[in-house]
């Protein structure tokens, strides 16, 4: 009996949820920016289904933003073009910003978000936490040792960079904690992925949430 009851009220929660979403414009949004050093785009709708087109210049980069985008259910557009020519760096944070700035406006005053996450991710050898909370601070701690300076054509020390960008612009608390791990392809991949699905939980309508999580009353920075 009370296993039904856990059950049921497990399903109206959903309910719930589902019109909590249905009823409130799609959290979403548009933001570009341009600089002397990049020019990139981003489309972002947050209750999505993990749809993504992302073309930054960076190869590696659109890989890992196709994770990201996958394992946190997101849809997300990401278009860059940038001064590669020179050197990587300013396209990878570039694209954190605007990505960071994406987040913070389609969580709007963050009302109703359950704002922490947190997941643990393995990719064979490779073991990585990410937590969150989407709290209106900025803090990063990057705790992600990678032996080996490039993967391919790409400098592993950029995820750093990228994180820093896209924590600072979402106005949000990042705890990266890397447990294990080899190969850095995998190590960057499961700090991609760990990122995605605490988002994707820290972002996420908790029903029973009036307002924001807050005993200040208020996430909006
Ligand atoms: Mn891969």
């Amino acid at each position: 009996m009370a296993a039904k009851r856990k059950i049921e009220s497990a399903g109206q929660s959903n309910a719930r949820v589902v019109a909590a979403v249905a009823d409130n414009p799609p959290r979403a949004a548009q933001v570009e920016r341009k600089t002397r050093e990049t020019q990139v785009s981003v489309e972002l709708r947050i209750d999505g289904s993990g749809r993504s087109e992302i073309s930054t210049g960076v190869p590696f980069l659109d890989h890992m933003l196709e994770s990201f985008a996958r394992h946190g259910f997101f849809d997300l557009k990401v278009n860059a073009r940038g001064d590669v020519h020179i050197d990587d760096h300013h396209t990878v944070e570039d694209v954190g910003i605007v990505v960071g700035r994406a987040f913070r406006q389609a969580l709007g005053d963050r009302s109703g978000i359950r704002r922490f996450g947190e997941a643990t991710v393995p990719l064979d050898e490779a073991l990585c936490t990410a937590v969150v909370d989407i709290s209106g601070r900025s803090y990063l701690s990057y705790e992600v040792p990678i032996a080996r300076e490039r993967v391919g054509n790409f400098q592993t020390d950029l995820v750093h960079d990228f994180m820093k960008a896209l924590s600072d612009e979402a106005g949000m608390n990042l705890h990266l904690i890397l447990r294990a791990g080899r190969n850095p392809h995998h190590v960057i991949e499961t700090v991609f992925k760990s990122f995605a699905r605490a988002m994707d939980q820290a972002t996420s309508i908790e029903p029973r949430v009036s307002g924001a999580l807050s005993t200040k009353g208020t996430l909006a920075s």
